[in-house]
């Protein structure tokens, strides 16, 4: 079970939502325990072993930055972390009561990896700009390990969001960036719209982080969240965990007088 260590009182909350709005990125530390960001690495390493003995390299930066997707269905763990309740309150506030989640992935940067490359995340990469000034998406980075200047911690440049458009190519380069550097367990908030990327890893040691992506219920997912976990998985779980796949999504079918809801294969009627 996670231990929930202090709950996000609304200063603290209130505080996230500043930083999100105006700087474009905030960071809690220590969310989980120590033992709680082992187990959830062990859990990706299991993964990353399936991959591999699969045939299925998601790499890239020159095949040393590893992504593991589709990770919600795949561990208790992950179930948990993804429905953490300090995430959810802060994606609620930025993202409206009825926020879904877009994509839960890992990030492994391994040694020697260079740069991932600035960039801005989905969907605003889908989208033209000028982009809405009211927040979409946002990124959550779990830290599996520490964070380093040195082993590929995440960068950002503040205040980039409000540009309302991706960086140009090398546009970024020269600017002054803001490192991610925080103990195992905490937690890096983004506004989906800052750029940003994963640093070169100078260590031997690869850095794993996880990746929770959450929408406004009316962006489309980037993951098929919905079929991640079947219902029979989903029975005996909570509300937040279903509303978060999309599963209460309300398709409104005006000639039958109710609505559809997503289930792992298809419909149901609600
Ligand atoms: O792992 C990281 O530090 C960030 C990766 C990232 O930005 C992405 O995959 O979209
Ligand atoms: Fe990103």
């Amino acid at each position: 079970m996670l231990t929930i260590k202090s709950a996000l009182d609304s200063e603290r909350l209130a505080r996230a939502e500043h930083d999100l709005r105006e700087i474009g990125f905030h960071i809690i530390d220590n969310v989980i325990t120590v033992a709680e960001a082992d187990e959830a690495r062990e859990a990706i390493w299991a993964l990353v072993e399936e991959d591999i003995a699969n045939g299925r390299n998601h790499s890239y930066g020159d095949g040393k930055i590893r992504r593991v997707w589709a990770i919600v269905g795949k561990s208790a763990i992950f179930r948990r972390l993804i429905q953490h309740p300090t995430v959810v309150a802060v994606w609620k506030r930025m993202l409206g009561e009825d926020v879904i989640a877009s994509t839960f992935t890992a990030n492994i940067v391994g040694p020697g990896a260079p740069a991932g490359g600035w960039h801005i995340d989905y969907p605003y990469w889908a989208m033209q700009t000028p982009f809405p000034s009211g927040s979409l998406t946002g990124q959550t980075v779990w830290m599996l390990d520490d964070f380093t200047a040195e082993n590929g911690a995440t960068a950002c440049i503040a205040g980039s969001h409000k540009t309302l458009r991706r960086p140009e190519l090398g546009e970024a380069e020269g600017l002054e960036m803001s490192v991610a550097v925080a103990p195992k367990g905490s937690i890096l908030f983004t506004n989906g719209a800052i750029w940003h990327q994963c640093l070169p890893n100078l260590t031997d040691t690869p850095r794993v982080g996880l990746l929770g992506m959450y929408n406004r219920s009316v962006i489309y997912p980037q993951e098929d969240m919905p079929r991640q976990l079947n219902d029979d998985d989903l029975v005996g779980e909570s509300d937040v965990l279903k509303q978060l796949l999309g599963r209460n999504i309300p398709f409104r079918d005006p000639d039958e007088g109710h609505n559809w809801h997503r289930t792992d294969t298809g419909f149901r009627q609600s």
